[in-house]
């Protein structure tokens, strides 16, 4: 049987940074993100007994990947199986945006691999097998706002939607910035983060606070709070890395101009906060009604075609 899934990528408003548990992938503090429509990966996946080994084609050219090939024994050994998979990747990304990501390719290949396989896991069951794959792909697998909790062992630790379709229009503005720094995974950053950041305790138990806050900003549908909160742990999770040792960080001079501009816009009462993950990239949170103003703003420092507007998104689905 050939089945293809795509699953899109997310932001995370409370990040996710450091784990219990390096194998299963159990985080150290729970996450809630934003599905984004426009960022995309479509897996297919087609089981062959005439294949000796996984064969994993990316755009269109064949990977040598460890991590695909261990996620695929799980899921062979989920479906009592031991035939190899040819696996074919797409990402849907805007060129060279350096938004690719884990979380979007991990949700689409649980669930193309295991409906291949002839399984039918719940989404939460799909959610707690794309996390083996990656951490944030924990979340794609639910649209709109999704909160992970991060449990205690692999039983517990699952994403479930928070408002999957939501009517709030709240809007991401990528602004794509190309690093040129030697770039440190979130897997090995986080790592060393847990390892030696003199902070790391306050981070988990300020997490939990986060976590609360953003809910209720979702909730009672207030902006500013979701901003704040959002921008905090973001800044909180910069600040990790910067107090690790060796210390180390994703800001280029480009993501401070970013981020110094989203704070004038907000003097002059422009509703828009800012978030960064492990790389240069600035993105913008703010309600659609402020985008074409905040566009306008932003191309006066950036080019037009590398600033990138997403919507909430759908969860992961076959196609
Ligand atoms: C997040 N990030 O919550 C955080 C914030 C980036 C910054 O999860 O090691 O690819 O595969 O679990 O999920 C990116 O790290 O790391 C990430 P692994 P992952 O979205």
């Amino acid at each position: 049987m050939k089945k293809t899934a795509r699953a899109h990528t997310n932001i995370a408003l409370v990040k996710y940074w450091g784990k219990a548990d390096e194998e299963l992938i159990i985080p150290m503090n729970g996450s809630v993100s934003l599905t984004l429509d426009h960022f995309y990966t479509d897996t297919t996946v087609e089981f062959d007994p005439a294949l000796t080994e996984d064969i994993f084609c990316l755009d269109g050219k064949q990977k040598h990947d460890p991590k695909v090939a261990k996620f695929m024994n799980l899921v062979r050994n989920l479906a009592k199986k031991e035939t190899f998979a040819r696996i074919d990747s797409i990402n849907h990304v805007p060129t060279a945006a350096g938004l690719a990501s884990s979380a979007s390719a991990y949700a689409a290949l649980a669930l193309s691999a295991t409906s291949a396989a002839g399984l039918n896991l719940t989404r939460k069951d799909l959610s707690r097998l794309a996390r083996r794959g990656s951490g944030s792909a924990t979340r794609s697998i639910f649209g709109g706002f999704v909160e992970w909790h991060k449990g205690t062992d692999d039983l517990t630790s699952f994403a479930e939607p928070i408002e999957e379709e939501t009517d709030w229009e709240i809007c991401m503005i990528a602004i794509v910035i190309n690093g040129h720094e030697k770039k440190i995974s979130s897997r090995h950053g986080m790592q060393q983060v847990v390892k030696t950041s003199p902070y790391y305790h306050e981070w988990v138990k300020t997490a939990e606070e986060d976590l609360k806050l953003v809910k209720q900003a979702i909730k009672n549908r207030d902006f500013s709070l979701l901003g704040e909160v959002s921008e905090a742990s973001a800044m909180k999770m910069h600040a990790l890395n910067m107090s690790a040792k060796p210390h180390f960080s994703y800001f280029m001079p480009e993501s401070i101009l970013a981020m110094q501009k989203i704070e004038e816009l907000r003097s002059q009462n422009i509703p828009c906060y800012y978030t960064m993950d492990a790389g240069p990239n600035v993105k913008v949170i703010c309600e659609k009604q402020n985008v074409a103003f905040i566009i306008d703003e932003l191309s006066k420092l950036f080019a037009k075609e590398n600033l990138l507007v997403a919507n909430p998104g759908p969860g992961a689905r076959l196609i």
